[in-house]
């Protein structure tokens, strides 16, 4: 197996998901560190135009989004902890749960904290991303103690699906409970009243510690540049084919433009259609620092539309 390169910064939540799921699985991981706002420029010519964080790399292989990455991990290290195959469908009804409803409201949140402390176009970039193209600072302010009400509505109800062992759905943690571990991590690190709220949520304080106590921590930074020379040397040998389905009007080599299904300020993702199954879409990007790549996304939550 190529090494597995992380494209992510520190202080990212769904970079500390991926970091996790490396660590529970205890393989070895290069680190490039990626600038936090646009622009990306030693990442867009891996990512055919995808500006998400974080982005993992396997030689000529780019795969976009932790459902994907999660997945791709699974089949690169050859282990079925992370996503176990009988309680999949679980795993990622309750992931889904956790990355869209819960973690939004962990964001706005954390947002609405650091309104007049973080950087301006930190501020106004992530309300794009995450809010649409309609928020205010002042309808963020004025929600505020409805959004932690609605938060801690939803972490009681995994708090109660919980027990004092073991995690979610499985004896041995799988990608359920490190979807539990990172939002807390989140709210922990970055509301100062963080660590407070969590105490009233003690079993998914649980897991927060079990799953960071399991995670091995097995990485080595690396630069972008030598990053993209990965790319540049590698030749991807990910399969070509477009699965006949019901409804779906796409053909191997069309071109397509994929965006996420919400309604955010992400630019689309350009590129010839390679690959098409049930849960993943791959499609063949180039670029002279790296050549050849291909780029794999999930599914679902993506909209592949033809593109002229
Ligand atoms: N659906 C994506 C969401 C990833 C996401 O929103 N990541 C945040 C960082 S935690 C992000 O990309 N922020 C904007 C950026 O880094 O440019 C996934 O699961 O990977």
């Amino acid at each position: 197996m190529p090494d597995l390169i992380l494209h992510h910064y520190w202080p990212s939540p769904f970079a500390h998901k991926i970091r996790l799921a490396l660590g529970l699985v205890d393989t070895s991981w290069k680190s490039v560190e990626i600038p936090r706002v646009p622009p990306k420029p030693l990442l867009m010519p891996l990512t055919a135009g995808y500006r998400r964080t974080p982005v993992l790399q396997s030689g000529a292989d780019v795969y976009c989004d932790t459902q994907n990455i999660v997945r791709a991990i699974s089949e690169l290290t050859a282990t079925s902890l992370l996503l176990p195959t009988r309680q999949r469908g679980q795993i990622f009804a309750l992931t889904d749960w956790v990355d869209g409803t819960v973690f939004n409201l962990a964001a706005r949140v954390i947002l609405t904290s650091a309104l007049d402390t973080a950087p301006p176009e930190f501020i106004q970039d992530r309300g794009g991303l995450y809010f649409g193209p309609n928020w205010t600072p002042e309808g963020l302010k004025a929600q505020l103690p409805g959004v932690i009400r609605q938060l801690a509505a939803h972490l009681d109800s995994i708090n109660q699906g919980l027990t004092d062992t073991g995690g979610y759905f499985t004896e041995s943690l799988s990608y359920a409970d490190i979807s539990i571990a990172y939002v807390a991590w989140f709210i922990r690190g970055r509301w100062d009243v963080g660590p407070e709220f969590l105490s009233q949520f003690p079993r998914v304080e649980r897991i927060e510690r079990d799953v960071h106590e399991q995670s091995t921590d097995r990485h080595e930074e690396v630069s972008a540049e030598s990053a993209l020379m990965t790319a540049l040397q590698a030749k991807s040998s990910a399969p070509r084919g477009v699965q006949a389905q019901i409804g779906s009007r796409l053909s191997e080599g069309m071109r397509v433009s994929i965006r996420p299904q919400a309604e955010t300020s992400d630019p689309p993702i350009i590129g010839r259609l390679r690959y098409l199954d049930r849960v993943r879409v791959s499609i063949d990007h180039q670029d002279p620092q790296v050549g050849d790549v291909v780029v794999h996304l999930p599914v679902a939550g993506y909209q592949i539309q033809p593109s002229d």
